[in-house]
């Protein structure tokens, strides 16, 4: 199959009617897509759409524990201190809970040590912000496939919303805690882990103690940090301006392909 970098340059150079006309061109060709037209339209859809046309499966490029040369570079929320937050953290979060909720058969919540006791994988990988910075980290954690998986998403489930415990805005209009969303092909995706280790030890509070998600084939910002509940669901516009995701709804986009 073709490289998705490459696949992409040459559809940009392979008429300017794509590059003018935005994704327009490609409409006819994602019918598959369609109930997700609107989303797609509001974000950068070329990526979008060009990587589920090629499968949407690729793995992001892994490195070798050579490549870490420094720690995680912090960012966003480094240090939330929410009430709810503060007290699991005293706790050593034992107290703190996982809740997988929504479109869902079996509506599951799991300890940190219930995720740790389940299968894990462990990637070393890119983080690329849309700063313009990036950090080679080695992750471990649990796919969200299993997790998924033992909730048992009923058919009507498109989406996977992360509800995180950090207030990123406080503002006139009142307190915005972070969150985000992912497509399923993404949450079932063998690199998409719930991760509670960075290189090799328990996850930093600076970078999302005790869980955060790694969306490896996105920007950061997709990879939500502080997780209290996973909701699977039909359609993201039910939350925070409707976007999908905290920065969405400033105007990033949705969908943060790299
Ligand atoms: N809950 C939460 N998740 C978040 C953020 C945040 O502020 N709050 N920032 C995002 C951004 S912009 C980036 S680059 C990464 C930073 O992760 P790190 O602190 O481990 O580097 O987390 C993302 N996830
Ligand atoms: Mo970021």
């Amino acid at each position: 199959m073709m490289d998705r970098r490459r696949f992409l340059t040459a559809a940009a150079f392979g008429g300017s009617a794509i590059g003018l006309s935005g994704c327009k061109i490609l409409d006819g060709l994602s019918s598959i897509d369609h109930p997700l037209r609107n989303i797609m339209e509001a974000a950068n859809g070329l990526t979008y759409r060009t990587q589920r046309l090629l499968g949407g499966d690729a793995l992001a490029p892994e490195f070798t524990a050579a490549d870490i040369r420094q720690g995680q570079k912090p960012n966003g929320s480094i240090n939330p201190d929410d009430a709810d937050y503060v007290d699991f953290g005293a706790g050593g979060f034992a107290n703190w809970r996982l809740r997988v909720i929504g479109a869902v058969e079996a509506p599951q919540e799991y300890s940190l040590a219930q995720l740790q006791a389940m299968p894990a994988r462990t990637q070393i990988t890119r983080h690329d912000c849309v700063e313009g910075w990036s950090c080679i980290a080695k992750w471990t954690g649990v796919q969200l496939s299993r997790v998924l998986d033992a909730a048992r998403p009923k058919a009507e489930a498109r989406f996977v919303v992360f509800h995180c415990m950090d207030t990123i805005e406080r503002s006139l209009s009142g307190l915005v805690k972070y969150y985000e969303s992912i497509d399923m092909r993404d949450a079932v995706h063998p690199q998409t882990i719930l991760a509670y280790g960075l290189n090799d030890a328990a996850l930093p509070v600076a970078n999302g103690a005790p869980l955060r998600v790694r969306v490896e084939r996105q920007l950061g910002y997709k990879m939500a940090k502080y997780l209290h509940t996973i909701e699977l669901v039909a359609g993201i516009e039910g939350f925070g301006d409707g976007n999908g995701s905290y920065w969405a709804d400033r105007g990033y986009d949705w969908y943060a392909g790299i």
